[in-house]
């Protein structure tokens, strides 16, 4: 069955079930951020089967003879800010990232030390809630040792990823929690299939969270910043198109 497909059950499923799950406590449960986001909708129910019956499942991985032969570029494809320009014409050599927010330890990290640290590389299938999918082989940092490296202080709930795009004036952001955070399979990733990230896919970084829809995985990722709360960030729901045009923040998949 396919994450699309089984999602709709879980909405449909929401219509009847909900109580059930409601009982079980975790620490989401006492959120009244995230609550509010998503409370009266299909979307509450699926978040917590996934918290609760999914938080470490892996998405499925492929075979190198399974990959799509090309891979769509989708939304922006090069930011037009003269910051981020500056730096691709330079080979992104005097970028960094911004490691922020509620951390101890903020950080500035460069390709090269990004590089330097411990590396994953994952064949995945990128679904976009546009309806096209393709299979690409990601290699990056796991996003849990960048924040290991800042340790995350006690209040942190999310991480935020702001963009060098626009759409309108706007830079693109998006969100997740602290599950998606840590799981292995999400990395900031520096390459794509074999080679350095094209600009096209998100150069020089762009997040692979494996588990959501692809409005989620946030390109040309600038700064990653902790938050306890999302209400401030943007519009209030979590990411650029979740305020825009009402697109789920937990698009789970
Ligand atoms: N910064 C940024 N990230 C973004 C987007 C974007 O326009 N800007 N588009 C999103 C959407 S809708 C999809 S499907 C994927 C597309 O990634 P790709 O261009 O590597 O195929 O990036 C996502 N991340
Ligand atoms: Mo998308």
């Amino acid at each position: 069955m396919s994450g699309l497909t089984r999602r709709r059950l879980l909405q449909g499923a929401g219509l009847a079930a909900p109580g059930l799950l409601l009982g079980a406590s975790d620490a989401l449960a006492a959120s009244p951020s995230l609550r509010d986001i998503v409370l009266g909708s299909g979307e509450w129910l699926s978040y917590r089967v996934h918290r609760l019956i999914g938080s470490g499942a892996l998405a499925r991985e492929f075979d190198p003879s399974e990959m799509s032969p090309t891979f769509r570029t989708n939304g922006n494809t090069r930011p037009r800010s003269p910051e981020w320009r500056r730096h691709a014409d330079e080979g992104f050599a005097a970028w960094s990232l911004q490691v922020d927010g509620l951390v101890e330890a903020p950080l500035a990290l460069s390709l090269a030390e990004l590089k330097a640290m411990p590396a994953r590389t994952q064949i995945t299938r990128h679904d976009c809630v546009e309806g096209w999918s393709a299979i690409g082989q990601w290699t990056g940092v796991p996003l849990a040792a960048v924040l290991a490296a800042a340790r995350l202080k006690p209040g942190a709930r999310y991480i935020v990823f702001h963009c060098a795009d626009d759409f309108g004036g706007t830079a693109y952001y998006e969100s997740i929690d602290l599950v998606d955070a840590m799981h292995p399979q999400t990395i900031l990733a520096y390459g794509m299939n074999g080679g350095d990230l094209p600009a096209g896919h998100g150069a020089p970084l762009r997040l692979r969270v494996e588990r959501q829809l692809g409005y989620k995985h946030a390109k040309f990722v600038m700064r990653v910043e902790a938050v306890a709360l999302l209400g401030a960030v943007g519009g209030g729901k979590g990411g650029f198109w979740e305020d825009t045009v009402g697109y789920d923040w937990y698009a789970g998949i």
